[in-house]
Parts: C-alpha cells; sequence; structure tokens
C-alpha cells in the first residue's frame, strides 16, 4: 500500500512509519518540523536524542534497504502544494497526524490557542478538500483522542466506539438514532479534535470519503522494534510540562529522583496505550477501512484505564521515589469515572502490551539512560487553564 504519514517526524508518527515501511508499505513522511520549532520556543527539549530527518532517514536505509520519503509541507498552510503532491504521489492512505497535540501548550495564552485551532482544523479540512478536488479514493486514518469524549459526563456507563444511540421523543412516539456521541473537551487542543469529528462526518456523507477517526487514550514507552535497531532511530520522549505526557513523565521523574507530579489527588481516570500497540493499531486500521459513503469508522484505541494516583503509587513503589501532590494547574474534574468500550481492535487481533511488562524498562532504558538531558526547570507544569490558577514551585533546586 502507498501511504503518506501526515506528521511522521513526531512521538506517534515516526515509529509508524518505520513500522509501514517494515512491513512492506511504500511510505512518504509528509511534516512542516513545527514540534522541533516548539521545542526551541520553549527551550526544552526531548529527553533521548532525537536526530534531524534526514539522519533518520538514511538510517532507516542503512538499517532495513528500505527507503522512506520526506516532504517537508505545512498542511494547514499550503493546500496548492499538497493537492500536487496527492496527484503525483497518487497514495491508497494517508495517516494523519499532523496537529498540535499538547492541551497545556494550546492553553498557554491566545497566541497558542488560536494557533492550535488554525493549525488543526484548517490542516485536517485541507486533507479533506484536497482529496475531494483531486479526484481520488484515498483513504484517511485519523489519530483523534479519547478527550473527545470528556472525563464524567455519563458517569461509569460504557464509552462506546464513537456513536451513541440515542431514543428521539416524536410525536408519534419515540425513535431510535444513533450519534456521534457528545463532545465535551477539556481543553482548546481536544475541542478542535471535536471539529475534526464535523469535518469527518460531512465529507464521509458528501463525498463518500473513508474515513477512520482512532480516539486515541495517552501514548507511553518510547520504543518500538523497528526504533530499537539504531540508535539514530531513537524516538522523542517529551518530559515538559507542557508535551510530557503523564505516564511517560513519572517514569522519568521517578530514573532521576524527582517526586512524581500528581495534579490535585490523582484522582482522574484516564486511558493508556504503548507506543508499540500505537502502530500496530494503525496498521490494523488501514487493512480494515469502511467503505464509501459508510460513516466515519471510529475506534478507541486504549488498551488501559488507570487512575493518575494509582500509576503514582505503581511507580513509587517499583523506584522508591515520594508522590507530590500539587495544586491542579487544569481545569478538570478532580475525580471521574472511565468505562471504555475496546472490542473492536481487539476483535481484529490486537494483542496489548501491558503496564507492567514495560514500566521498569522505560525508566532503566530511557529515563536514566539519558537522565543527563533533563532541565530540571522544565519538568513542572506552567500552563494554567484560567487566569490566577495557581503554579506549583519546582520541586528540585
Ligand atoms: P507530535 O507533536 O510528536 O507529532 C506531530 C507531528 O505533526 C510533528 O512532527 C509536527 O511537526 C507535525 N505537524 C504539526 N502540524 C503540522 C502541519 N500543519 N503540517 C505538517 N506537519 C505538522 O505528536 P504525537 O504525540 O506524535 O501525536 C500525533 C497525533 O496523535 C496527534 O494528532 C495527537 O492528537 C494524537 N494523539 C497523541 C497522543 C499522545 O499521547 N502522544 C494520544 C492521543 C492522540
Ligand atoms: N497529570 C498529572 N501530572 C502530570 C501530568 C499530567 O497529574 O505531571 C494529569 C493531568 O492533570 C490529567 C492527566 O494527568 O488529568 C492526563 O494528562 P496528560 O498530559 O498525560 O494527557 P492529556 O493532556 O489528556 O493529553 C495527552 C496527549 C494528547 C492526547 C491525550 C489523550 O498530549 O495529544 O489526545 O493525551 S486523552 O487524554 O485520552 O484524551
Amino acid at each position: 500500500m502507498k501511504v503518506l504519514v501526515l506528521g511522521g517526524d513526531g512521538f506517534c508518527g515516526w515509529p509508524t512509519a518505520l513500522h509501514l515501511s517494515a512491513t512492506g508499505h511504500d511510505v512518504t513522511i509528509i511534516d512542516n518540523l513545527s514540534r522541533r520549532m516548539i521545542d526551541i520556543e520553549l527551550e526544552v527539549d526531548s529527553l533521548t536524542p532525537i536526530r534531524p530527518i534526514h539522519e533518520r532517514l538514511a538510517t532507516w536505509t542503512e538499517v532495513s534497504g528500505k527507503t522512506i520519503n520526506f516532504i517537508n509541507l505545512d498542511l494547514a498552510k499550503e493546500y496548492d502544494r499538497l493537492v500536487d503532491v496527492l496527484l503525483s504521489q497518487k497514495p491508497d492512505a494517508v495517516v494523519h497526524f499532523a496537529e498540535q497535540r499538547a492541551a497545556p501548550y494550546s492553553m498557554r495564552n491566545s497566541k497558542a490557542k488560536r494557533y492550535t485551532v488554525d493549525n488543526n482544523v484548517s490542516g485536517t479540512h485541507n486533507l479533506l478538500a484536497a482529496i475531494v478536488e483531486t479526484g481520488q479514493d484515498i483513504q484517511v486514518v485519523h489519530l483523534g483522542t479519547m478527550g473527545v469524549y470528556g472525563y464524567g459526563w455519563s458517569g461509569s456507563a460504557p464509552i462506546p466506539e464513537g456513536y451513541l444511540t440515542v431514543k428521539v421523543p416524536t410525536p408519534d412516539g419515540e425513535i431510535d438514532r444513533e450519534i456521534l456521541h457528545p463532545a465535551n473537551p477539556g481543553s482548546v487542543y481536544h475541542m478542535t479534535k471535536t471539529l475534526d469529528q464535523l469535518l469527518f462526518a460531512f465529507y464521509a456523507k458528501n463525498d463518500g470519503l473513508r474515513i477512520t477517526d482512532l480516539h486515541q487514550g495517552i501514548v507511553w514507552g518510547t520504543s518500538t522494534p523497528e526504533t530499537a535497531l539504531d540508535e539514530r532511530l531513537i524516538n522523542r520522549f517529551d518530559y515538559d510540562g507542557d508535551y510530557g505526557t503523564v505516564l511517560n513523565r513519572f517514569l522519568m521523574q521517578a530514573a532521576i529522583g524527582h517526586p512524581l507530579t500528581v495534579h490535585g489527588t490523582g484522582g482522574q481516570t484516564r486511558a493508556f496505550i504503548h507506543i508499540r500497540d500505537t502502530v500496530r493499531c494503525i496498521e490494523i486500521a488501514l487493512t480494515n477501512p469502511p467503505a464509501n459513503y459508510e460513516q466515519v469508522s471510529v475506534f478507541n484505541q486504549v488498551t488501559e484505564t488507570h487512575r493518575v494516583i494509582e500509576l503514582a503509587q505503581m511507580i513509587s513503589q517499583l523506584t522508591g521515589v515520594e508522590i507530590a501532590l500539587l495544586p491542579n494547574p487544569r481545569k478538570e474534574a478532580a475525580e471521574n469515572e472511565l468505562n471504555v468500550t475496546r472490542e473492536r481492535f481487539l476483535g481484529l487481533g490486537l494483542n496489548p502490551t501491558t503496564l507492567s511488562e514495560g514500566l521498569l524498562e522505560e525508566v532503566r532504558d530511557v529515563g536514566k539512560r539519558y537522565a543527563d538531558r533533563a532541565d530540571l526547570t522544565k519538568i513542572v507544569a506552567r500552563s494554567v487553564w484560567n487566569k490566577g490558577m495557581e503554579v506549583a514551585p519546582d520541586l528540585m533546586k
């Protein structure tokens, strides 16, 4: 299959591009390298020493004998170039990772809010409009988020895979209707993913585009069989207060002896998936597309759910590092239930990596190995959801 990986230089996109190439697909990465620019803006760097994109690609050819092409293109701003690329490449499928994905970054200030909305919504819409303009039947697989459903809206009721059956009262009695699960985003970033969903629903209905939307949980871990082949293929590992996600942050904090930064009571329940399973899920989604004019196919791309405090306790017990309960910089429920339906990927053969299998490996092989690259002043989260919310002080000097 000929596949364009949009956002293929990022944390999920890079290992996916390698995995698809390794399994025989013809892969081209499209990325504007904006994530690397944001590192410069925030004065942080991946804990792991990621190499420039061309060195990454040359290494892959050296190690595997396969070629991945690269096109530097801004999906949100270079529409005409995008159309030209689709016409010249004639891909069978596009995997769309190319969005600003950090909730805290999206809440920093109005500039970051506007950038996140402009980048994510325009990028997604440009892709859909370009596919229609070229008249090609290109399958779209998009990385969405569990955060579109929100947390706690339906108590402990199972969160379905995308669609909810509701009873609509009519003068002739109730009728059943299947609707997109109500959107309940918790940040400007998550809001862009709920807007993406409407764009997908429209283009699937109006133009018959074949679209799969993967509602992914928080990705943890760093390496996949392909990124582990050579240190120059190493994946990025974000640990800072904006881009670092909770479990990877705790693993890195444990490795350097930093107190584990639990926001509030840690009663927040979230969904998780290992990066190795992310790349497998993308391949499963690519090989199981919906038909033209079928509704958008939604999968919950999640393997486990945990409370933040339980994760902290688990890692504290493994490593002896203490837990710090910090003021929560986010506006979110202090505690929530999360019961996620996740039958579709399991039904298609996903065999999940569990938390217990990979935790120590991450602390040892990534956290400790690259500990000297950590900037301790970047660990505590400083982006707040509303003016006046409290920010915790640095915990290590
Ligand atoms: P990332 O920031 O590491 O990667 C995103 C990539 O997209 C970057 O390389 C960036 O340069 C590129 N990009 C952004 N805007 C672009 C544009 N306009 N044109 C071209 N390239 C652009 O993020 P990630 O963690 O790999 O996440 C990838 C996708 O998966 C995102 O859409 C995110 O919402 C989703 N997701 C991530 C997680 C997670 O825990 N990391 C969880 C659920 C969903
Ligand atoms: N949290 C802490 N301590 C920390 C960091 C986070 O307690 O040091 C808490 C947060 O307050 C939140 C939870 O952990 O309650 C999750 O935060 P996160 O930063 O790990 O995840 P989130 O902001 O939701 O975003 C991440 C990715 C995003 C993706 C989303 C999937 O950055 O791209 O969409 O996970 S999900 O959460 O399922 O919506």
